[in-house]
């Protein structure tokens, strides 16, 4: 009986090394970032804390040659709730190192959660964060933070001011709708002002307080901005662009070559307007106003919300971060201990058309490029598809530019379809048309029983070709409990010329860029198939006309190194 214990003993310790050696302990996942068996939805180069949950991107900056990027965090779980700023920092913004929060509900001011707010770098260099708090009556007030040790490299600590809460919801302010600020700007006046998110008398509302030294905020008697045609403006953002290149401007830059952006987050979408502003008088003049127009201007036109951007002043351009989150259930999220991705680093800028902007991932990602597949001047005719082999499809960046040879038979667009997303959920992927759809399919099984499909439409308009951008997550998983949107959009661009398209895939997200970054959708999905190994990628053309195939090139993608600081050795894993 000794005997049969003592090799008891011997068995449980080894089960207890084994499972620590996977990460387990006390039946918790500690580290789900090494286990791709048990995560196959789980992103390799996309930003993700190690686990729990995750949402808005807030404060992004540069410092002394070290990017911040904060977001909104769950230190306990994968769901929402005890909201604290989790901090991570990177040298190239694609590889992360995951420090201590910044900001954790501590105070009278922001027991119920710190939420969303921004950085902003002082003359002098020295950076501020304004964020909300939820206070102990659950009153929605801005507090001010900063660094506790300037030569701290990555500004693990940061204070709040004893002067907080610096901003409360008076004078008609709702203070359940009352949070958000945005980066500060300077005035020709050396006056302070920000933008603070509000829903004033039903109406989505930017608030403008001015302050002379970032601790007295006085609010402006005129909002910088609001609409009759919207309610409560989440995450506002304001900051300019310029007429001229793709250059980005920092954030307090006002003069005749630039152009101003307003992006408000609601109706889980962000929605911009690009206008005049004039810093004398605070008057920010737009046509069209928000949902003013057929075209109602959006950063993505998939599942992206809540972002923000920042001005990267090492490479002169200005840098947008949107979180992506999940499209499967709360119980799915529990399971896998996390939920909530944030989209990849974009460069934003002015289109040339100055009617809107136009977004690039930023130059870094492609640092992660691995075995490029190269293919030109194919023709793909009419109702056939091949696959693109020789890359991990699952981990891939995906580049294609087709020609339209011939647009004579292209179909009529009607006037009343003007609703491009109920226009891909009628017309999706396998209704064959005359010029497509054609495009990828992505994350696809090899039966094709699992696949998402990003793909273009041209109709002939009015006076015009009008190209149609899709996303149809219909098919893209045989789980039935996940969401499956048809997302889609119209891209601005000539068909006679090109119409490009890249993708870049991630085991549980698709980022596609459409006309070279006019138009861009991410979707989520979640294969039970089409996963690692398993997953496929085609290009397919569904119309009767024949299409050709200018330049096609194809990369796996590297994992991009993100851990927390004491797992920074960790050997990379492709
Ligand atoms: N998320 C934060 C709020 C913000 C919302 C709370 C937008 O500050 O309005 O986590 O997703």
């Amino acid at each position: 009986m000794e005997g049969y214990l003592f090799w008891i003993l011997i068995l449980q310790i080894f089960f207890i090394a084994y499972r620590g050696r996977v990460g387990y302990s006390h039946g918790v996942q500690k580290d789900l970032q090494y286990n791709p068996k048990n995560q196959p939805h789980r992103t390799a180069y996309h930003f993700q804390p190690p686990k729990n949950w995750m949402n808005d991107p807030n404060g992004p900056m540069y410092y002394k040659g070290i990017y911040h990027l904060f977001y909104q965090y769950n230190p306990y779980s994968a769901v929402w709730g005890n909201i604290s700023w989790g901090h991570s920092i990177s040298y190239n913004l694609v590889d992360w190192i995951h420090i201590e929060q910044a900001i954790n509900p501590t105070e009278p001011y922001d027991i119920n959660g710190c939420w969303s707010g921004s950085a902003s770098i002082l003359p002098g260099g020295n950076p501020v964060i304004l964020y909300t708090g939820s206070d102990f009556r659950n009153r929605q007030v801005q507090n001010i933070a900063v660094p506790k040790n300037l030569s701290d490299p990555y500004l693990r600590e940061w204070i709040k001011s004893d002067h907080n809460p610096l901003m409360t919801p008076m004078n008609g302010i709702d203070p359940q709708f009352f949070r958000d600020p945005t980066t500060a700007w300077e005035g020709p006046d050396k006056i302070w002002r920000v933008v603070v998110g509000s829903q004033i008398k039903g109406h989505g509302t930017a608030l403008l307080y001015q302050s002379r030294d970032f601790v007295n905020w006085t609010r402006s008697h005129r909002p910088l901005h609001f609409s009759n045609k919207t309610a409560m403006w989440e995450c506002p953002d304001f900051y300019p662009v310029s007429v001229d290149g793709i250059n980005g401007l920092d954030t307090s830059v006002q003069d005749t070559g630039t152009k101003h952006v307003l992006k408000a987050s609601f109706n889980d979408r962000d929605y911009y307007i690009i206008g005049t502003y004039e810093p004398e008088t605070d008057t920010f003049s737009v046509n069209p106003d928000f949902m003013d127009s057929n075209v109602k201007l959006r950063y993505d036109y998939g599942i992206f919300y809540a972002s923000k951007t920042f001005y990267d002043s090492a490479k002169r351009r200005r840098i947008l971060w949107g979180w992506v989150l999940e499209a499967d259930g709360e119980p799915d999220d529990i399971n896998k201990g996390w939920s909530g991705l944030q989209s990849l680093p974009r460069s934003i800028f002015l289109d040339k058309t100055g009617k809107q902007l136009s977004q690039w991932p930023i130059e870094e990602i492609e640092t992660l490029r691995r075995k490029e597949v190269n293919l030109q001047n194919k023709e793909i005719k009419g109702g056939t598809m091949f696959e693109i082999t020789g890359i991990t499809a699952s981990q891939a960046d995906i580049e294609v530019s087709f020609h339209l040879p011939n647009l004579d038979e292209v179909e009529l667009m009607h006037p009343e379809w003007l609703d491009p997303q109920f226009l891909c959920s009628e017309k999706n992927a396998a209704t064959g048309g005359v010029i497509g759809p054609f495009g990828i399919l992505a994350l696809a099984s090899k039966d094709l029983t699992e696949h998402t499909a990003v793909f273009f439409r041209v109709f002939r308009g009015h006076d015009n070709y009008v190209v149609l951008m899709c996303s149809d997550q219909n098919r893209s998983s045989l789980r039935e409990e996940v969401k499956k949107s048809t997302f889609g959009a119209f891209v601005d661009v000539d068909p006679v010329e090109m119409i490009s398209l890249r993708s870049l895939i991630d085991h549980s997200i698709i980022e596609s860029f459409g006309g070279e970054g006019k138009t861009c959708i991410t979707a989520r999905v979640y294969p039970k198939l089409a996963i690692g190994n398993e997953s496929h990628v085609y290009v397919f053309n569904n119309g009767t006309e024949s299409i050709r195939i200018s330049n096609l090139s194809a990369w796996s993608m590297k994992r991009a190194q993100i851990f927390p600081l004491h797992k920074r050795r960790k050997p990379e894993i492709d």
